[in-house]
């Protein structure tokens, strides 16, 4: 599906566009789901549904969560509780543009939705993904399908091209912090490309690409992305999976191995953290918890 110039273009920036991948039926239906675990939400105060492999709440709410203005952030594994999600993740132009990336043997990793509604302060600090879970080898995409238009208006993701090439700690004082070191988030800014998309386009961007997104400031325009991890069928994972899901390492093109292919070089691992989902990590803060002064 991809041409020579679409992969000359992911491997130098780190990142490609793939317009108008997805449907608006198979769209519309995700978002049918979507209104409904909202609608559930509303009568939840705390982060809640904890039927995942490790326990931990599928459904993650934003501090100012309430019945009539519900915030619910993130959704943990989508693909694990609906068959829409699976449809589109596991088979079709979604798992053939990753193979031509990095195929052709590609695994499922895990997925999640972000949700950023109208007003709403959740932002995403600049990180590489890799670092969440590393493994053997790093051939791995980050897929990141817009649900709605999206455009600095509204929260759109950051991305820093070329900065697949770099490398940068997530750790500091020892500890995993879920971003790069906060003195050097001006300086991405000023190189970070805004990703502005219609709904029903696809990014497609390699694991070791810096990346965030600031708050949706609109008054009006949801801000809604499904994020999937694809890894090649030879990366083993160095850590526990960060967001496990039930289909962890399903073989969505080619076939599975047992060999393990090992990049030489060095590699930080990360204790897991506790946080529901890593917009706490990274300070954002969690309806139904203690708020810090
Ligand atoms: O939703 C965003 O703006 C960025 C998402 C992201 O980088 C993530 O959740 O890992």
């Amino acid at each position: 599906m991809l041409s020579k110039s679409d992969k000359a273009q992911f491997d130098r920036d780190g990142y490609l566009m793939v317009p108008a991948l997805v449907s608006d039926g198979v769209r519309e239906s995700l978002l049918k789901e979507i209104d409904l675990w909202v609608a559930e939400s509303c009568n939840h105060s705390a982060n809640y549904g904890f039927d995942t492999p490790d326990g931990k709440a599928r459904f993650d709410l934003e501090l100012g969560h309430s019945a009539v203005r519900p915030r619910l952030r993130r959704v943990a594994n989508p693909a694990d509780i609906s068959q829409s999600y699976q449809a589109l993740l596991f088979e079709g132009m979604v798992p053939e543009v990753v193979a031509d990336l990095i195929g052709p043997d590609v695994f499922f990793h895990h997925c999640k939705l972000n949700n950023k509604f109208p007003g709403m302060k959740a932002r995403v600090e600049y990180h590489a993904d890799h670092p969440f879970d590393p493994h053997t080898n790093d051939d791995g995409v980050t897929v990141l399908i817009l649900l709605d238009d999206m455009d600095e208006g509204n929260g759109c993701l950051r991305i820093v091209p070329g900065s697949h090439q770099e490398r940068y700690t997530h750790f500091c004082d020892g500890k995993f912090i879920g971003s790069t070191d906060p003195d050097l988030f001006d300086s991405f800014d000023q190189r970070a490309d805004s990703i502005i998309g219609k709904a029903g386009d696809v990014c497609l961007m390699d694991i070791w690409t810096l990346h965030g997104g600031g708050p949706n400031l609109s008054q009006d325009r949801s801000r809604r992305v499904l994020i999937t991890d694809y890894r090649a069928a030879d990366a083993f994972a160095l850590a526990p999976p960060i967001v496990p899901s039930r289909f962890y390492r399903k073989i969505v093109a080619g076939k599975a191995t047992h060999v393990a292919r090992l990049r030489e070089g060095t590699m930080e691992i990360l204790e897991h953290y506790s946080d529901d989902s890593f917009f706490g990590l990274q300070g954002q803060q969690t309806a139904g918890e203690a708020q810090s002064s």
